[in-house]
């Protein structure tokens, strides 16, 4: 069970034969290049590879209609003359005698495709066709397009493996019109698109692209647009779009299939976007969509014209689908305007259909009965800047892999055997290990840990967490003894700092009480914040404290925030998507703990979806604390989910309870102000 990539050399032969600046970008080079880059970073070895072959005609009739295939069938022997007389009766598209050909490849790759996933032959994979297909038609080619390759993959879907649910999530930077005309009245299908759109003076100039398009009949909610309308969006507002709009309905939808109509004109570089996302970003926009349908995604190609730009984002999206973690995310982590505004108008076109929108789009009337504390934020000084947060975009040259992946993806230090737990084969395992000099020194601080279960059970966790720190482990999971776990944890965060860590996010869940390094350090919590800047170095920027379900109600500064845990589907979600990740994504850790104290309260696939997502911000290292108690079943699902597998699905979406929206909207609208991606 792997990735595959699905191709055939063949689809690099349509290409233009006559003058058109509009068309010329659509060029063979493109394959040619994403393949080169995966070969140049060592991913297409390791993927299946599957080589495409051409759909049947009846497949190609699942959305085309009978005389349009036979019009394109006849380009096969067409002049020159007569294949540029055709395309002129078309909106930006060429014909060649091979576009017959690799059409039927495209469609046959991405079919091929869905079939391995489906039949889990491979979790998930990658189709790398030509021509691309989002915009083609019943019966029209459209935007170099000729069939649609990713709407007869979802007919397909539907038909032959019997499924009731598919998500088609198009990223590309032009709008899908195609895809979506054939689904506006399938509720079967969702189909969310985010495009360059700037108010509709953007090709294809369309009214039904605007965010108040949302699909016909039992269709309505099921098409999502997000109108760009401006250029320029960066990481932060494709990762906002992800949290706030496609990720909370995708949930709520719980697709069996994940289709991606994967166009890189959204990436730096390209000259029909002119936007501003770097490769990494699409890596975490994978590992996002792999949460979802029990990690069955299909990545099938679009658009994407600058080559370089495309080829990287090719790679960083099958290093993710691989398992790999995702790398570091550049760039400041705040929206802009515009991109803010067209999420709020999609939010509130999509409200009457999904309950996890009605959830919190009514704006906050008034506080929670615990008022919160209001100790630091009151003394920023209004539109203060922070001279650190101008980083620039990193060079595209060369990056993929400035940080190694580590030899090891995860490892466990527990007191149960790998057979009791049913781990993954590669899963290492910290055992035995002699407690370093230094570690002793540590551990001796705290005379609750200074007994030999105790001190035997630190050796291993400070172990694992050094293999974390040093690079040579990606992630892992550590038993605590539940009578030493808020020393455990001190220990834990002054390492983690002692050992280069600049940024550690702690997300906290159950009655854990914060740790000395948090409480006595001359109350770091409670230094002002002079920059409004979350990664300057004052010692209390360097640990972000959350609590779910702690002692503390409803509390919040800039970097210690305790909230309720909400106790619905509904309400985690909007707590994980909403809360936790912006901030996790704001605060750009080195390093997240994942502490499962007392009391948590969180079922199995809950915890494993939390701990999978948190993998994102911190470029996958995690360390997950659980109880000695732990269940067997729930340090199983952990061990999976940091190893790269999908969490188990949570069960049906219910909505929740007015008090705990109202409890995270008012919390949410305390930190907005400093934690943009909220
Ligand atoms: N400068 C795909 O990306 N030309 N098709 C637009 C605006 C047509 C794009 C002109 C672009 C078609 C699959
Ligand atoms: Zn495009």
């Amino acid at each position: 069970m792997g990735t595959a990539l699905v191709y055939h050399e063949d689809m690099t032969a349509t290409r233009l034969l006559w003058d058109d600046p509009e068309c010329e970008i659509e060029c063979p080079e493109r394959l040619a290049a994403a393949l080169e880059g995966l070969r140049h970073c060592g991913l297409e070895q390791r993927c299946l590879r599957l080589s495409a072959c051409e759909a049947s005609e009846e497949e190609l009739g699942l959305v085309h209609s009978s005389d349009f295939v036979a019009l394109v069938r006849k380009t096969q022997a067409m002049t020159k003359g007569e294949l540029q007389a055709l395309s002129k009766q078309f909106d930006a598209v060429y014909f060649h005698p091979d576009t017959f050909h690799c059409a039927r490849l495209a469609v046959g790759a991405t079919l091929q495709l869905v079939d391995a996933v489906l039949t889990g032959v491979v979790h998930n994979g990658f189709a790398l066709v030509r021509p691309p297909g989002h915009h083609s038609q019943r019966a029209a080619a459209n935007g170099f397009c000729v069939f649609n390759n990713v709407a007869i993959a979802a007919k397909y879907a539907k038909q032959k493996h019997g499924l009731h649910r598919i998500l088609i999530v198009d990223w590309d930077i032009h709008h899908g019109q195609g895809i979506q005309y054939i689904f506006e009245d399938d509720p079967s299908v969702l189909y969310f698109s985010w495009h360059r759109y700037e108010h509709g003076r953007f090709w294809p100039f369309l009214r039904e692209s605007d965010a108040d398009a949302n699909g016909q009949g039992q269709g309505r909610g099921f098409t999502v647009n997000l109108p760009w309308n401006q250029v320029g969006m960066g990481n932060a507002d494709y990762l906002a779009a992800f949290l706030h709009v496609l990720l909370p309905l995708a949930f709520e939808f719980n697709p069996e299939l994940v289709l991606v109509s994967a166009g890189f004109d959204s990436a730096i570089g390209d000259p029909e976007g002119q936007m501003r996302a770097t490769p990494e970003c699409f890596a975490h926009l994978t590992q996002m969509l792999q949460v979802l349908a029990g990690g069955r995604i299909c990545f099938v190609l679009e658009g994407g014209y600058h080559l370089e730009s495309l080829a990287q984002s090719v790679c960083m999206v099958v290093q993710t689908l691989l398992g790999d973690p995702a790398p570091l995310l550049p760039g400041p982590m705040a929206p802009c305007q515009s991109a803010l505004e067209s999420i709020q108008s999609v939010r509130e076109v999509q409200a009457p259909h999904w309950k996890s929108l009605q959830q919190d789009v009514s704006p906050v009337l008034s506080p929670i009965t615990h008022s919160p504390e209001q100790r630091s934020l009151a003394l920023i000084p209004e539109g203060t800047t922070c001279k650190a947060v101008g980083t620039a975009l990193s060079p595209l040259l060369d990056r993929l892999g400035l940080r190694p992946t580590p030899p090891v993806r995860t490892a466990v230090a527990l007191t149960l055997t790998s057979a009791a737990l049913a781990l993954p084969p590669d899963v290492l395992h910290q055992d035995g290990l002699p407690l370093r000099e230094e570690t002793e020194v540590c551990v001796r601080l705290h005379e609750s840990l200074a007994q030999d279960e105790a001190l035997a059970a630190i050796g291993k966790l400070l172990c694992l967490l050094d293999g974390i720190l040093d690079g040579q482990v990606s992630s892992g999971i550590a038993a605590t003894p539940a009578t030493v776990a808020v020393a455990t944890l001190d220990v834990v965060i002054q390492r983690c700092l002692s050992h280069g860590a600049q940024r550690l996010l702690c997300v906290a869940l159950g009655q854990l009480d914060q740790p000395l390094k948090l409480a006595d350090d001359g109350g770091v919590n409670r230094v002002t914040c002079m920059c409004m800047c979350p990664w300057c170095s004052l010692p209390g920027r360097r640990i972000l404290w959350l609590n779910i379900r702690g002692k503390e109600a409803a509390t919040w500064s800039m970097f210690h925030i305790s909230t309720p845990l909400p106790g619905t589907t509904g309400g985690f979600l909007s707590c994980i998507l909403g809360l936790v990740l912006p901030l996790a994504y704001g605060f750009q850790p080195d390093l997240v703990l994942v502490a499962l104290g007392p009391a948590h309260g969180l079922q199995a696939p809950q915890a494993a979806l939390l701990t999978a997502m948190l993998q994102g911000p911190a470029g996958g290292r995690v360390l997950a604390l659980v109880e000695e108690e732990a269940t067997p079943q729930l340090v199983r699902t952990l061990a999976h989910v940091l190893h790269g597998e999908a969490p188990p699905c949570l069960g049906s979406f219910l909505m929740a309870s007015p008090e705990d929206i109202q409890a995270l909207m008012y919390l949410k609208a305390q930190l907005k102000p400093q934690w943009k991606l909220l």
